[in-house]
This record gives C-alpha cells, sequence and structure tokens, in this order.
C-alpha cells in the first residue's frame, strides 16, 4: 500500500502552503495537487467543506483544517520534531501559529482584496492556476467573476472603513517586529522551525505574492522575506533557542499584535455567545467594530480550542509570567 499523503491545495492560499511546507520540512511522503478543474472530482472525495487544503491519508481517510492537520501529523511522525520539547516554548508557538491563521490571515487577505491592482492580480493568479494553458481572454470572465465574488467577501475578515486602517498599521507594524527578530535568526524560535513558523510565513509568503503588501515586505522587511523563502525549503539548521534569548525581540510581537488578536477574539467569542449581530472592541484606544456572522463562529471554536490548549499547561509559571506581562494571560483564562 502507498504511504503517501495527499494534499489538494491552491499556490494561492496561506493554509494549503503552510501544510505542504510542514509536510515537506518532515519528509512525510505527499503529494502536492492543485485543485483544478481536472482533480475537482478527486478533491470532492476528501473536502467535507469546500475549502483547500484537504489531505487524503494513505487509508483514504480525509483530514481538513491546517491545525488539527500538523497536530495529527506531529503526533505521528515525531522527528524531526516541529514543536520545542518546552513546554513555555512549545504554548508560544501554537498561540503564534493560531494567530497568523486568524490575524495574519486578516492582514494578508485585506491587502489582497482592498485595492483594484491587489484584487485583478489575485485573481488572474487563482484563475490561471484552475484554467492552466488557457488564453487571457478565455479567462477574463472568470477573472471578473473572481474579483467581484472576494471583494464582497472582504468582510468576512473584519474589513471595513473602520477597520482597515487598524489592520494595515498591525500589519507594518508587526512586520518591523518580525524584522527585529528575524535579524539575527533563521526561524521564529531559533535554528529550526516549528509550528509558528509555518502557521506566520504561510500567511506572509502569500502576502509577498501580491503587489501591494509583498512591495511594502521587499522595502522594509529584507529578513522577513529571506525567512519566507527559507519556508520554501525548510531545513533546520540549530536547536531551538531558549526563552531568555527569544524575549527581547519576541515578547514586543507577544505583547503588539498576538495581544491585539486576543483582545479582539474574546469580543468575537461573546458576540457569538450573545447572539449580536455586531461587535465592537477597544484596541490601545482604537475601535474596531464589524459585523458577526456565519464565518466568526470559526473564531469562537478555535479560541474555545486554544484555551483548552493553555488550561493543559496554565501551571506552568515562566509560560504563566511570560503571558501576563505582554497581556495575554487574561484571554487565555477566561
Ligand atoms: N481553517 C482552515 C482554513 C482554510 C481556508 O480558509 N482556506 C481557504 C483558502 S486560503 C479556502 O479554501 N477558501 C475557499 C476557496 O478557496 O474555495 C485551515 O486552517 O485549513
Amino acid at each position: 500500500m502507498s504511504d503517501v499523503y495527499r494534499i489538494f491545495g491552491s499556490e494561492n492560499s496561506p493554509y494549503s502552503v503552510k501544510t505542504r511546507q510542514y509536510f515537506r520540512y518532515k519528509g512525510i511522503p505527499n503529494e502536492w495537487i492543485l485543485r483544478t478543474g481536472a482533480s475537482m472530482e478527486e478533491y470532492k472525495k476528501y473536502a467535507r467543506l469546500p475549502i483547500v487544503p484537504a489531505v487524503a491519508t494513505p487509508d483514504d481517510e480525509a483530514m481538513q483544517d491546517s491545525t488539527p492537520i500538523l497536530e495529527a501529523m506531529e503526533a505521528k511522525f515525531p522527528d524531526p520534531a516541529a514543536q520545542p520539547a518546552d513546554p513555555t516554548l512549545a504554548f508560544l508557538s501554537a498561540l503564534i501559529e493560531e494567530f497568523s491563521d486568524e490575524w495574519g490571515n486578516k492582514w494578508m487577505f485585506h491587502f489582497r482584496w482592498a485595492r483594484e491592482v491587489d484584487q485583478v492580480s489575485t485573481a488572474k493568479r487563482l484563475v490561471g492556476e484552475m484554467m492552466a494553458g488557457a488564453s487571457e481572454e478565455a479567462m477574463a470572465p472568470m477573472v471578473a467573476q473572481i474579483q467581484e465574488r472576494m471583494v464582497g467577501r472582504i468582510g468576512v475578515v473584519g474589513s471595513n472603513e473602520t477597520t482597515a486602517p487598524i489592520i494595515e498599521a498591525s500589519f507594518q507594524g508587526g512586520v518591523d517586529l518580525l524584522e527585529a527578530h528575524l535579524e539575527d535568526r533563521n526561524w521564529l524560535f531559533g535554528g529550526r522551525p516549528c509550528f509558528a513558523d509555518f502557521g506566520l510565513a504561510g500567511q506572509l509568503h502569500a502576502a509577498l505574492c501580491d503587489p501591494t503588501a509583498g512591495s511594502i515586505l521587499k522595502q522594509k522587511a529584507p529578513a522577513v522575506c529571506a525567512w519566507i523563502d527559507r519556508f520554501l525549503e525548510p531545513a533546520a539548521s540549530g536547536d531551538f533557542e531558549t526563552w531568555a534569548s527569544l524575549a527581547p525581540t519576541l515578547e514586543p510581537f507577544l505583547s503588539g499584535p498576538v495581544r491585539h488578536f486576543l483582545t479582539w477574539s474574546d469580543a468575537n467569542a461573546k458576540a457569538i455567545a450573545a447572539g449580536d449581530d455586531s461587535l465592537s472592541v477597544e484596541l490601545d484606544g482604537q475601535t474596531w467594530t464589524q459585523s458577526v456572522g456565519g464565518p466568526q463562529k470559526y473564531h469562537a471554536k478555535s479560541l474555545k480550542e486554544l484555551r483548552r490548549k493553555f488550561a493543559e499547561v496554565k501551571e506552568v509559571e515562566p509560560l504563566r509570567d511570560i503571558l501576563a506581562k505582554a497581556g495575554c494571560l487574561e484571554w487565555l483564562e477566561a
């Protein structure tokens, strides 16, 4: 029987590329299958939800949702470890992975669909993948259709007139912090990649491929761009560092963008629980207001899951101290 995992995905999907690069780093036998017209029927056999990635296991089981996929694979294929053994660092890596999937995705998705230049470029790349080899003329109606549909969906990540400046400032500030952190190291936690790298580089790789976010990254963040390049051929160059050596540049990332994400996520979960149709939350003096609907239920579920993971390590004193100092603890204990 084959031992190959088949990953159905898209080069333009941050979660697909995150998952594929994780499999490649781990050396888990895998086949990358673009979701196109030709593979659609096969993809549908495994996609419970109409999203990518979808993974077909060698036993012909289906897997979806990148975080549980990575966790299941990590348990099955422990070497090389893609999570630090130290429980404090392992939780911080999981926290940054979650931040990336949720808040890093707001950065990427907002820039991808807010401006005409990015809308057209992305729609062309998506259609080019689906209809490889077709002429520009043949693709044009589908490009226009995707552009229209996705622009209408920008609110799904909470992007609107009031939040757009907050998202853009968060991206700019977050990238500056990452640039400082990655200046002297290959990976977020030292000499080897972990879940945090796959999650965050997945989102920022997609951002780098887009005109506006890509030009910001190229202009001011050479170390971040080099890290994204490494993510495309991930390899260990040393060991994980200790918190003492990571803290000077990683702590500001936790106490800035990650704290904002948790503050928002808590407000989102409360709005869902109360059955509200909008949420409003203060992020350091800036008011974030968005509508709340079906897609936000997923975020509430994933906050619950993050809190479940935290409950398992909540007695670990060094972790509590780090999270308390970064203003993150209260949101994880809620
Ligand atoms: N939580 C999921 C999110 C996956 C997701 O949102 N995928 C997007 C692409 S990045 C998608 O498939 N959207 C619908 C589509 O492209 O048809 C994961 O981590 O795998």
